[in-house]
C-alpha cells in the first residue's frame, strides 16, 4: 500500500489550509464570524436550510405533515449557503450554536423554541403532532433505534467515505479502504433488516425512514459521491425496493426540491413559502418538456 508518512506535532495549530471542498468554511473554533440578523416569515415555523441528506429529512417530515393534513406545520423555508458561511452569521449562531444546517424555529410557541440536529427537529415535529412514530411501545422503540443508528452512523458514511473519496485533495488507499468498509457493512446492516420489514421501523412509515432514506437511500440508488460501481450498491436490493417505494411519495419529491440550488432546474425550490411555490415548478417542467 502507498503511504506517506506524517508525523503529527506536538500541538496542532491551525496554519495551513487542508485544501479539499470544503476548505474555505473549515476552521477548529465555533462561533458567528460577522452579524447577519435572519429573516422570518409568515409561518408557524421557520426553517434555515439546504438541501443535503441533512436538510430533507426535515422538509421531507414538514411535507408528509402537511399532506396528512396538519396544517399547523406550515413553513416557511429558508436558504443557509454552507459555502458562502451563512451559517456563521450572528442570527443563525442565535439558534443553532453548532453552526451547521438544518435549524428550525417554533413561533408557535412563547418563547419561540430553537431545534437543532436533523433528529431531534425530527423527535420534535412527531412529539408536536403526534405523527410518524408509532404509538405502540415496540414500534416507537423500534423507530428511535434507527433514528439514533442514523445519527450515529451516517458521519462515517459523509464525512468519513465522502470525505476521502470525493472530496479531499488528493486521493488515499488507507482512509477510502477503512470507510468504504465501514460503509459497506452499515448498507449490509440496512439491506438485511429491510429484507424482512417494509419500513424501518415495522409496517409503520415513520421519522426514521425519513431519516435514513436520504442517506442511504440515495446511496443504493447510485446518486451519492459517484460511488455506486465502487460500492458495488446494486446488491443492496431490499434497500434499492425501500428506497424506490419511498421515492415514489409526493411528499418525499416535494421535501427534496426545497432549499435545493443544484441540478435540474424543476427540481430547485431554493426558498419555500407557500404550498404553491411547488406549482410554478410543475409549470416549469411541462414548458421545458414542451419545448
Ligand atoms: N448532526 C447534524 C449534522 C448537520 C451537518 O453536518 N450539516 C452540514 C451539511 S450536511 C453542514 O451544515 N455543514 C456546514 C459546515 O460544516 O460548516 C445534523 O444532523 O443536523
Amino acid at each position: 500500500m502507498a503511504h506517506t508518512e506524517y508525523t503529527p506535532p506536538k500541538v496542532w495549530t491551525w496554519d495551513q489550509e487542508s485544501g479539499g471542498r470544503f476548505a474555505n468554511i473549515n476552521r477548529p473554533i465555533a462561533g458567528p464570524t460577522h452579524d447577519k440578523e435572519l429573516q422570518v416569515g409568515k409561518h408557524p415555523i421557520q426553517l434555515y436550510s439546504l438541501a443535503t441528506p441533512n436538510g430533507v429529512k426535515v422538509t421531507i417530515m414538514l411535507e408528509e405533515l402537511l399532506a396528512a393534513g396538519h396544517s399547523g406545520a406550515e413553513y416557511d423555508a429558508w436558504l443557509i449557503n454552507i459555502q458562502d458561511g451563512n451559517q456563521f452569521g450572528s442570527g443563525y449562531v442565535d439558534l443553532n450554536p453548532n453552526s451547521k444546517i438544518p435549524v428550525m424555529a417554533d413561533h408557535s410557541t412563547d418563547p419561540v423554541t430553537r431545534v437543532f440536529e436533523s433528529g431531534s427537529i425530527l423527535v420534535y415535529l412527531a412529539n408536536k403532532f403526534g405523527a410518524f412514530l408509532p404509538e405502540d411501545h415496540k414500534g416507537r422503540t423500534e423507530a428511535m433505534n434507527w433514528l439514533f443508528w442514523q445519527m450515529g452512523s451516517a458521519p462515517y458514511l459523509g464525512g468519513g467515505f465522502g470525505h476521502f473519496y470525493a472530496y479531499a485533495p488528493f486521493k488515499m488507499e488507507y482512509p477510502i479502504n477503512r470507510f468504504a468498509m465501514e460503509v459497506k457493512r452499515q448498507m449490509d446492516v440496512l439491506d438485511r433488516h429491510l429484507a424482512d420489514s417494509e419500513y424501518m421501523a415495522g409496517s409503520e412509515y415513520s421519522i426514521a425512514d425519513m431519516a435514513i432514506m436520504p442517506w442511504y437511500g440515495s446511496m443504493a440508488k447510485g446518486i451519492l459521491y459517484e460511488a455506486a460501481e465502487f460500492l458495488s450498491v446494486h446488491e443492496y436490493k431490499n434497500v434499492i425496493r425501500w428506497t424506490d417505494t419511498l421515492m415514489e411519495r409526493p411528499a418525499v419529491q416535494r421535501g427534496q426540491m426545497v432549499n435545493r440550488v443544484w441540478g435540474e432546474l424543476h427540481r430547485q425550490l431554493p426558498e419555500r413559502h407557500d404550498a404553491s411555490d411547488f406549482e410554478t415548478k410543475t409549470m416549469d417542467k411541462l414548458q421545458s418538456d414542451a419545448s
